[in-house]
């Protein structure tokens, strides 16, 4: 039995000292000091002994447990420490190389024409005013003088939701309801979404932008319409920018006119874009009609004011020469990213 223990520390021994793997290793160390190892085996046998020889060869086998043990433990550093800087060689970081690029949005052509016309009004003192795109038949047309029999009334051009709601078809509500609170004066824009039962073609979609303008105060006359606009145009499109009001009709505003601007692309000399007359309408205009502001409670004696409506798509396809009003609803970043 001396003999196999001798035999089994240096086969053992040998065998420890050549792995190469960390699994092997351990399946060494079942194999060898497990429960059903091989020393455990000769620790067994030790029945057969005489009483005088079992403590020496006990004594022996305890020797060679703890010979492998450490031999175990020593390889098993040297292994572990070997496969850690494996690891580390091959998975190094290089901190130099350069970034994936991160796919930024871009904002739309609509919103920078927005804030250039929010600047220049906010500029002139106005305040900006938000209301419900969901209203009440009431504030979208009574309000504003349009009649139960108006056209624009037709469910061919309106969206109703029941007999006295609507999805507004412009954003004079929003200014009949300031008007109704009875703060004057009143210096406001109001711009936002409005919906028509429009087909969809290069120039109307059911859904798009208004912003409307109004001023209400004591003294105020056409001549003030006319030199804020005038101020609003050379501001959008260049000081060398004229207007041309022409006699127009709105329900709402008496005086009405309709605004023109010499073409900033030719100066007046008529081309492709002012379809050779030189001029290009922006915007619809008037002086607030007495109706209007009786209907909110202003006394138009005493008060005058005067409003306009601008379409923020038009001016948005106008001044960056797009020619199809849908390229602005489609999103296509590789569109928005030309602005
Ligand atoms: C157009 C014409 C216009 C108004 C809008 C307005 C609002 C109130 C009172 C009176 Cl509360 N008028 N708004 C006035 C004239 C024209 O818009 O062609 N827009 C695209």
């Amino acid at each position: 039995m001396e003999n196999r223990l001798k035999a089994l520390r240096e086969e053992a021994l040998s065998k420890i000292e050549t792995t190469s793997t960390l699994d092997v290793l351990n399946e060494l160390r079942v194999a060898y000091l497990g429960k059903k190892g091989e020393l455990t085996a000769l620790l067994k046998g030790m029945k057969d002994l005489s009483a005088e020889e079992r403590p020496k060869f006990g004594q022996m086998v305890n020797e060679v447990r703890e010979a492998l043990e450490v031999k175990l433990d020593e390889v098993k550093d040297k292994l572990s420490k070997a496969a850690l800087e494996l690891q580390l060689k091959t998975e190094v970081i290089d901190v130099t190389l350069p970034a994936k690029k991160k796919n930024l949005g871009h904002r739309h052509p609509n919103n920078i024409v927005l804030e250039e016309v929010e600047n220049i009004f906010v500029g002139m003192g106005y305040e900006v005013v938000d209301g419900p795109e969901v209203e009440y038949d009431y504030y979208n047309f009574e309000a504003l003088n349009i009649p139960a029999n108006h056209p624009a009334k037709d469910e061919q051009d309106t969206f109703y939701i029941n007999n006295e709601i609507v999805l507004r078809t412009q954003t004079s509500p929003v200014q009949a309801r300031v008007m109704e609170k009875g703060k004057l004066p009143i210096r406001m824009i109001a711009p936002g979404r409005v919906y028509r039962s429009d087909e969809v073609d290069a120039t109307h979609s059911p859904c798009f932008h208004q912003i409307e303008g109004l001023v209400i105060d004591k003294n105020v006359t056409f001549a003030d319409l006319k030199g804020t606009l005038a101020e609003f145009a050379k501001k959008l499109f260049g000081e060398q920018t004229k207007v041309k009001f022409r006699p127009h009709h709105f329900p709402f505003t008496e005086p009405s006119a309709e605004v023109d601007v010499t073409c900033f692309k030719c100066g007046g000399k008529g081309c492709r874009m002012c379809k050779g007359s030189g001029w290009i309408e922006i915007l619809g205009c008037g002086m607030v009609h007495p109706h209007v502001l009786e209907m909110s409670g202003i006394d138009p004696e005493e008060y005058q004011g005067f409003a306009f409506g601008v379409g923020l798509e038009r001016i948005t396809l106008l001044k960056y020469e797009i020619d199809d009003m849908r390229l602005l609803y489609e999103n296509d970043v590789r569109f928005l990213k030309q602005f």
